[in-house]
C-alpha cells in the first residue's frame, strides 16, 4: 500500500494559538484543521504553540527535537491511508512535574506566550478531569489539592483553570483585550464549564477580575469527534514498514468533525473551507454525539474489558454486543434528543458502528474505559434521567452501570486484574472493600455517590433494581449471560 503523502507547510514562525494539552488528539484534530487551514491559504497568524501540563514531557521535547513536525496516519481502512505532516505547531512546552519532581520548567514562557497580543485563541484538550469540576454539578472542585494549590499561589499555576485565570490577569492588567477559549474536550456545553471553573477560580483570588472575565471572555463551545487511539508499538511499527520513523507521529481513522460556535471577538482562522463547521448553537451536535457515538463506546468499553475483549474492534466483532451497541444508540439514546428536522439518526447510529469496526485502528477498550467517573454524566446518565422521566426502561444503561460498577473492583471475569485509572479509583476499592459480598448494597454505594450520579436516577428504585439485576446476571452468567437476558427485555 502506498499512502498519499501530504507534506507540512513551511514554517512561519507567528504564533496565534496557544494550546492546552499536547496529546494526541490535539495533534490528529485540532492541528490538521489548522494545517489543511495555513497550506490552502498561506496565512502565516495562526501557529500554535502547544504545551503539557502534567505527563508528557518526552513529546514535548521529542517535537522540539523534530523541528516540531510530525505525522499523522488517517486511515479509512487497512487498505486506505492518507500521510500527513504536520507543521502548524511552532513551539512545544512543558508545565508538568518533571523526572526529577521539579514543576513547571516553562510555566513563565507559557504564561508569556498566552499573554501575548499576538495569542487570539487558547484550545484546550486537557481530558474531562483536567477542569476540574464536579461531574454531576459541574461545580468546581477547590477541594482538590492541585485547585487548593493555585487557590493558594495564582501566580504559579499547575491547573489549566489556573494558567487560564493567571494569563487573563496578566491581559487585564495590562489593559489587553482577552482571548477566546475554545475547550475540544468530550463534555457538554464544554464552553460554558470552562467559564465556570476559570471564573469560579478567579472569584477565589479576585472578585472584580472574575467579574471581567465572566464579562468580557469568550467561551464557545464546540463538538469534535475523530477516533484517535492512543499508540501501540504495533503502530509505529506499522508505519516504520513505510519509511516513517517518527516517535511524534499518531494514527486515527479517516472521519473528522469540527462543530463550532462562532464567537471569536478578536478574530480566529477563516477554516470553514478546510471542513469546520461554524454554528449560532452547537448543543445539539454535541449531545448527539456524547451521548450516541461516546455513550455506546463507554458500554463497549465496560462489558468487553470484563469479557477479556481488548479493542473496539474486536467487541463489535461479536454480533452480540454489536445488537446491543444500536440498540442502546436507537431505544435510549435518540429519543432523548433535540436534532435538527430531517436529522437520520438510525444512519448516524449505522454510521457509528461502521468506524467502529475499522480494522485499521486498534483502539483499546481500557482506553475508553478509564476516568469513568468523569465521562458517564454526559455518556449515560444525563440522557437516561430524561430517558426515565418520559417513563421508559433504561436496560442497556443499567447493564452499563452494572459493567462499570464491576469494573470498577479491577479485575474482569476471568480473574485478570488491571489498573482502574479514574480520580476516583481509590472511592471505588474502598466501596467494593466495604460491600463486595452484598451486590445490593454495593449497586446503592456506586448509585449514592451524588458527584457523579444525578439525584433523580440516585432515588429511581426501578433504575436501581435493573443494575441490580443486571449485575447479578452479569457476575453469574458472563457476558453471554448478560446478553441473552437483556435480549429478552
Ligand atoms: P492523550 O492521553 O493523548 O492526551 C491527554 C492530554 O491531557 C495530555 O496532554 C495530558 O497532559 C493532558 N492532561 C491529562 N490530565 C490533565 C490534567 N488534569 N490537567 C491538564 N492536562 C491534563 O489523550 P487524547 O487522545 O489527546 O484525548 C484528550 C482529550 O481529547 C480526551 O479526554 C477528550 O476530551 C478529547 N477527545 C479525544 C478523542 C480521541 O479519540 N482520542 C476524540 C475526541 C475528543
Ligand atoms: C472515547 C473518545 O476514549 C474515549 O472515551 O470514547 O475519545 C472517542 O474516541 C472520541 O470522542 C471520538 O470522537
Amino acid at each position: 500500500m502506498r499512502p498519499e503523502h501530504i507534506e507540512a507547510s513551511p514554517k512561519l514562525g507567528h504564533i496565534g494559538i496557544v494550546h492546552l494539552g499536547l496529546g494526541a488528539f490535539h495533534r490528529a484534530h485540532q492541528a490538521v484543521y489548522l494545517e489543511r487551514y495555513r497550506q490552502r491559504s498561506g496565512d502565516a497568524d495562526w501557529g500554535v504553540c502547544s504545551a503539557n501540563l502534567r505527563a508528557g514531557v518526552g513529546l514535548v521535547d521529542g517535537l522540539n527535537s523534530a523541528g516540531y513536525r510530525y505525522h499523522v496516519a488517517e486511515y479509512a481502512d487497512s487498505d486506505t491511508l492518507k500521510l500527513r505532516e504536520i507543521g502548524v505547531i511552532e513551539e512545544a512546552l512543558f508545565t508538568g512535574r518533571d523526572t526529577a519532581g521539579h514543576w513547571s520548567r516553562d510555566r513563565e514562557a507559557l504564561l508569556a506566550r498566552m499573554a501575548s497580543a499576538e495569542t487570539r485563541i487558547v484550545t484546550l484538550t486537557v481530558t474531562e478531569k483536567g477542569y476540574f469540576l464536579n461531574p454531576a454539578t459541574g461545580d468546581l472542585r477547590d477541594d482538590d489539592p492541585m485547585i487548593a494549590g493555585d487557590i493558594a499561589s495564582p501566580e504559579q499555576p499547575r491547573t489549566a483553570p489556573g494558567l487560564l485565570v493567571e494569563a487573563l490577569a496578566r491581559r487585564r492588567a495590562a489593559e489587553e483585550a482577552p482571548f477566546t477559549v475554545l475547550s475540544c474536550d468530550n463534555m457538554p456545553d464544554n464552553g460554558q464549564r470552562t467559564r465556570r471553573a476559570v471564573v469560579e477560580l478567579a472569584k477565589r483570588r479576585d472578585p472584580a477580575l472574575a467579574g471581567w472575565i465572566a464579562n468580557e471572555v469568550a467561551f464557545p463551545s464546540s463538538m469534535v469527534d475523530r477516533i484517535v487511539p492512543a499508540m501501540t508499538e504495533a503502530d509505529f511499527e506499522r508505519l516504520a514498514a513505510l519509511g516513517v520513523n517518527d516517535p511524534n507521529a499518531v494514527v486515527c481513522e479517516a472521519f473528522t468533525q469540527w462543530v463550532v460556535e462562532d464567537h471569536f471577538p478578536l478574530g480566529r482562522p477563516g477554516w470553514e473551507a478546510d471542513g469546520v463547521e461554524m454554528v449560532a448553537d452547537v448543543a445539539p451536535f454535541e449531545t448527539m454525539k456524547l451521548r450516541m457515538l461516546n455513550g455506546s463506546h463507554s458500554l463497549l468499553a465496560y462489558l468487553g474489558s470484563l469479557a477479556g475483549i481488548e479493542t473496539v474492534f474486536e467487541g463489535v466483532g461479536h454480533p452480540e454486543l454489536r445488537a446491543l451497541l444500536r440498540r442502546y444508540m436507537l431505544e435510549e439514546a435518540a429519543p432523548t434528543l433535540q436534532m435538527p428536522e430531517g436529522t437520520n439518526l438510525e444512519a448516524y447510529a449505522d454510521s457509528l458502528l461502521a468506524r467502529f469496526a475499522n480494522d485499521s485502528l486498534r483502539h483499546r477498550l481500557q482506553q475508553i474505559a478509564m476516568d469513568g467517573s468523569q465521562k458517564l454524566p454526559q455518556r449515560w446518565l444525563l440522557g437516561t434521567v430524561e430517558h426515565r422521566r418520559s417513563g421508559h426502561d433504561s436496560p442497556c444503561v443499567a447493564l452499563g452501570m452494572a459493567a462499570w460498577i464491576r469494573y470498577t473492583d479491577g479485575e474482569d471475569l476471568q480473574g485478570q486484574r488491571y489498573i482502574v485509572d479514574d480520580p476516583m479509583a481509590r472511592r471505588f476499592a474502598a466501596l467494593h472493600q466495604a460491600h463486595g459480598g452484598d451486590p445490593s448494597a454495593l449497586v446503592a454505594a456506586f448509585l449514592a455517590m451524588d458527584d457523579v450520579v444525578p439525584g433523580a436516577l440516585a432515588t429511581d428504585e426501578d433504575f436501581a433494581q435493573n443494575v441490580l439485576k443486571a449485575y447479578r446476571t452479569l457476575t453469574q452468567g458472563g457476558l453471554d449471560g448478560a446478553l441473552a437476558a437483556i435480549a429478552c427485555s
